[in-house]
């Protein structure tokens, strides 16, 4: 396992300021539905559990490794129910070997009880944003008193966390949170910087840049890019040494007028420019062993 420490072991000795250690292969997450899409303006989103299936086979294929998942009600709209989330992890690991990571933040309607009640779902990861952001017109509220007890009780329930950090801020909270709970299940930190959110940083590069550089020593991170945010994002992050995340839960536009047709194509270009990059898709098992994420067998 890349541990935080053989992480910072291999920087020691270097001349010149701390290096981070640039990644031999690029981790692709796909977040194909998030809570945001309306299933009629945006027919291409997967919202039942054969459309999730059916995703998670053909992302696989194309070079994911992890699958961040919301699920949707039969009306496809946003829910936490703990049943749907239940037969989610099954139906998904029934079809493919990707590491389920649900997601805790759900939509901005969602209680701070459900969300907590995602872990009883038992996937194998789960996401922890590190802070509240306006989020266009609404708040995503995460304030510290949940994120400490979500914290605690992914460490308890075995689930290994990706800490989203949608702004300079929330790095400064995971900081706070490491240094009051110590490292996660699994005994890794990883990042995701979500860029791009309208009341969150900007997706750029010098924000990707101040980002990475206020991150703890040792922790690996993915970026996504929000809307037209997506390719600059991309690009620096591959240039910068991150992981990446893709999907219709960010993007729901492949180029300029042209709409996503499924969440494949998007892990298809985000694979092809990790291999330009001589970075080439990892696959979920090396996956498992960069994040901590314990073997199924
Ligand atoms: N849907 C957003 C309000 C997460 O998945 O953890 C929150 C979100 C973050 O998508
Ligand atoms: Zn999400």
């Amino acid at each position: 396992m890349t541990s935080n420490s053989s992480v910072a072991a291999r920087s020691a000795g270097a001349p010149g300021p701390p290096a981070r250690p640039a990644a031999a292969a690029t981790l692709i997450t796909v977040a194909p539905t998030g809570a945001e899409s309306d299933k009629a303006a945006v027919p291409a989103l997967p919202v039942t559990l054969d459309e999730l299936a059916a995703t998670a086979i053909g992302c696989r294929a194309a070079g994911a490794a992890v699958i961040h998942v919301h699920i949707r009600d039969a009306d496809a709209r946003p829910t936490l129910d703990l049943g749907r989330l239940k037969d989610t992890v099954q139906a998904l690991r029934e079809s493919t070997d990707l590491i389920v990571q649900l997601s805790t933040g759900g939509a901005v309607t969602d209680s701070f009880e459900d969300r907590l009640a995602v872990l009883d779902a038992a996937p194998d990861a789960c996401s922890l944003t590190c802070g509240t952001v306006n989020f266009g017109d609404e708040v995503f509220a995460n304030p510290w008193p949940f994120i400490r007890e979500l914290y605690a009780r992914t460490k308890s329930a075995g689930v290994v966390p990706e800490f989203e950090l949608f702004d300079l801020g929330h790095v400064a909270t995971l900081h706070r949170l490491l240094s009051e709970q110590g490292l996660p299940h699994g005994g890794h930190v990883h990042c995701d910087l979500v860029m791009g959110v309208p009341g969150g940083m900007p997706g750029t590069v010098a924000a990707l840049t101040a980002a990475v550089a206020a991150l703890p020593s040792g922790a690996t991170w993915s970026a996504t890019g929000i809307g037209r945010t997506t390719l600059p994002v991309m690009l620096g992050a591959l240039g910068a040494g991150g992981h990446l995340r893709v999907g219709m839960e960010d993007t729901t536009s492949f180029a300029r007028g042209r709409p996503v047709t499924g969440n494949a194509e998007l892990v298809e270009r985000a694979a092809a420019l990790a291999g330009l990059a001589q970075r080439p898709p990892m696959l979920p098992d090396e996956a498992r062993v960069l994040l901590g994420v314990s073997s199924r067998s």
